[in-house]
């Protein structure tokens, strides 16, 4: 009887199993032999049961000749039992419809779980005859919703389908995780950092499923060591995924020797699609940098975004980096980010960098910071590009240094006089020699073509000379609308110096926090000159001034319309006497909306004041 056909069947393929589909077929065995075996189909297996003895209540089956369908290698392709279609051992099903059903069957099955290649790519060797059945499998696996896979791409089913095949444990926190999580968010990025709390073998099976899932095209970790098993898995993905864009693995413990594999990964897969490679923070030394180079010389995409910041390179790995990113055209026309910071690069011989930044390209974005590269050099490399956002923190005096002359070069004024597109430039922590600084304002002072640069000053021991030559440009600049100059141990210099920053009615963001080291008392009376401020500035930081009191002065001033919207006064000790007057400042300001106040000795009763104010 069916029931306990169908009870045995399931008993054999195990409970868990949920079969779609079940036939009895004839097995052709050697010479014209054929043997009754029953085909039961999964979503991700067919299983070939033999029966066993038969019983009194029915026939069992065992599922030694169970054959997988999941996870064919890459393009899919199907390891289908060989019977189906050789002439040495057939299959045989009762109808035509019936093997069709069954086809049709894994074809659908097919198609969820290598949703990239259609079934009858899959399906090397489908061969019917007349050939119109083809045609009309194709026209029902095309059916609008046929190929429906489910929250992000089917993950979950493809996921299981490489528990299956691994013979791991399939998580259900896994699957709850994408389709309720990653679905809510709307997400293409996998975080491998939601599912670190699990074992090592776990994560090898989530990536793995990358090599079939089309809906995710970032993978990303941070800060977490990954082991051989969980890298070789990665590069897996990178060799056979044509969606994975994005690939962040920062600080991660890679080596030079993952470089190296990632170049040989990507030059298996001519359909990889990856623009943008985030190696930070990882020791992959000129070595491997080299050799990750010579393959992207040859991608074909190029890369949008590089990140090889903190990866222990010497100008040596920078030069075969820079000379592969100028020897391929694709690059030039799409990379837009470029982070080298915190790479030692010293020196002179960086001859491939100039080279690289002076070539026309798309480049928006360069971070050297941290490198001691020489700054003159690569603005007068950058002379003809497009550039936005130069950073350069933390650089030593020994940039400028030039080698012949003390004197600045005339390149890096007419770098910043000629930028096209400059938005931002970031110099802080670097020691500007005072010709520098003088060169970088008066540049930016005659470039028509800028507006709304955002210059950043701080940590740079400006002190009284930098002061000096601040007062002498700054007004003149019309385009620098966020200025930042705290922690320059300016001191009562910063009260002459804010008399000629307010004749300029463009800077909109100013920070001047952390200047008061060697001055305590006699502030107060100073700072009337910035309650006076003229220019309309939408936010303010004095944080870490050590104020105190006086930073009622300015607090009284905020409550006359000004058009401060964020106010950062953290770490002045103002206590509950500043607290009061916050909360009078607040009761008429209406055009604050965001006030940092951290650091400030203020007890519970000064901020039972300030929220109270806030209600009202
Ligand atoms: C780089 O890695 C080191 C060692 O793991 C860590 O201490 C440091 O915070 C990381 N730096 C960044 C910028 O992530
Ligand atoms: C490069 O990666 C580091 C570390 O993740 C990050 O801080 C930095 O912003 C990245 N650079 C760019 C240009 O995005
Ligand atoms: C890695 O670098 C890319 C571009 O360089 C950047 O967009 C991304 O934010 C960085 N990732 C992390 C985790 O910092
Ligand atoms: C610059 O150096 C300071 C002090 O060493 C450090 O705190 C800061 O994070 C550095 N900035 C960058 C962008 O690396
Ligand atoms: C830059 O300014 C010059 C002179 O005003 C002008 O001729 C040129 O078109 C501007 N370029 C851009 C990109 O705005
Ligand atoms: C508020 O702003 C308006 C326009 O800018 C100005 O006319 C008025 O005097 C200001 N009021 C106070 C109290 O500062
Ligand atoms: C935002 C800003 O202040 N832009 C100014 C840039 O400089 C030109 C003249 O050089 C002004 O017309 C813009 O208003
Ligand atoms: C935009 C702006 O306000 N520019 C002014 C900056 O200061 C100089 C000198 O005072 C003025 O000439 C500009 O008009």
């Amino acid at each position: 009887p069916t029931v306990c056909v169908s009870e045995s069947v399931r008993e054999a393929v195990g409970r868990r199993v949920k079969l779609t589909l079940r036939r009895r077929v004839q097995l052709e065995v050697k010479g014209d032999k054929l043997e009754n075996r029953v085909l039961a189909l999964a979503s991700h297996r067919a299983f070939l049961l033999t029966a066993r003895v038969p019983s009194k209540v029915g026939t069992s089956f065992s599922s030694s000749s169970s054959l997988s369908l999941s996870l064919p290698p890459f393009p899919c392709s199907l390891s289908l039992p060989p019977s189906l279609y050789t002439h040495a051992n057939t299959l045989r099903l009762g109808s035509v419809e019936e093997v069709d059903e069954v086809i049709a069957h894994i074809g659908g099955c097919l198609q969820q779980i290598c949703p990239a290649s259609s079934p009858v790519k899959v399906m090397k060797k489908l061969v019917l005859k007349p050939p119109e059945r083809t045609a009309s499998l194709q026209a029902a696996w095309d059916e609008p919703g046929s190929a429906d896979l489910g929250p992000c791409g089917g993950f979950s089913l493809q996921y299981w389908c490489v528990c299956d095949h691994l013979g791991l444990p399939y998580r259900e926190e896994v699957q709850w995780d994408v389709d309720t999580i990653y679905l809510t968010q709307d997400t293409r990025e996998l975080n491998l950092q939601d599912f670190i709390h699990l074992e090592n073998r776990d994560l090898v099976a989530i990536i793995a499923a990358l090599e079939y899932n089309q809906w995710f095209t970032k993978l990303s970790t941070k800060d977490y060591k990954l082991s051989t098993d969980i890298c070789d898995q990665i590069l897996r993905v990178v060799s056979r995924s044509s969606r994975l864009e994005e690939l962040v693995l920062d600080n991660t413990g890679l080596k030079s020797d993952f470089a190296q594999k990632l170049a040989s990964a990507l030059s298996y897969n001519p359909a990889s699609t990856l623009h943008t490679l985030n190696l930070s923070n990882n020791s992959l030394e000129d070595k491997g940098v080299s050799a990750l180079s010579a393959q992207l010389a040859k991608l074909p995409m190029g890369l949008k975004h590089l990140n090889l910041s903190r990866t222990s390179m010497s100008p040596k790995g920078v030069n075969s980096l820079c000379q592969a990113l100028a020897a391929n055209p694709s690059v030039a026309a799409a990379l837009v980010h470029l982070d080298l910071s915190g790479n030692s690069l010293r020196g002179d011989d960086l001859p491939n960098l100039h080279g690289f930044l002076s070539h026309p390209n798309r480049l928006e974005t360069l971070d050297l910071s941290n490198s001691d590269c020489s700054l003159e050099q690569v603005c007068a490399s950058l002379l003809r590009g497009s550039l936005k956002h130069l950073s350069v923190f933390n650089m030593s005096k020994s940039v400028f240094s030039h080698r012949k002359c003390k004197e600045v070069s005339p390149s890096f004024k007419q770098f910043f006089s000629d930028a096209q597109a400059l938005s931002s430039v970031s110099l802080s922590g670097t020691r500007l020699p005072l010709e520098a600084l003088k060169a970088l304002l008066l540049g930016l002072g005659c470039n028509p073509n800028l507006s709304d640069v955002s210059l950043d000053l701080s940590c740079c021991e400006l002190r009284s000379g930098g002061s000096q030559i601040l007062e002498g440009c700054v007004a003149e600049i019309p385009n620098i609308s966020s200025l930042d100059i705290s922690d320059n141990g300016l001191d009562l210099d910063l009260t002459t110096l804010l008399v000629w920053l307010a004749k300029n009615r463009s800077i909109r963001h100013l920070s001047l926090g952390k200047n008061f080291n060697n001055i305590n008392n006699q502030v107060g009376q100073h700072w009337n000159s910035l309650c006076l401020l003229p220019f309309p500035l939408i936010s303010l930081s004095l944080a870490d001034s050590k104020l105190k009191t006086d930073l009622s002065i300015i607090l009284n001033a905020l409550g006359s319309n000004t058009s401060l919207t964020k106010l950062d006064i953290s770490g002045n000790s103002m206590g509950d006497m500043g607290a009061k007057m916050l909360a009078k400042a607040l009761q008429i300001n209406t055009k604050l909306r965001t006030i940092l106040w951290d650091r400030n000795n203020i007890s519970p009763q000064g901020l039972q004041d300030v929220a109270a104010a806030l209600e009202k």
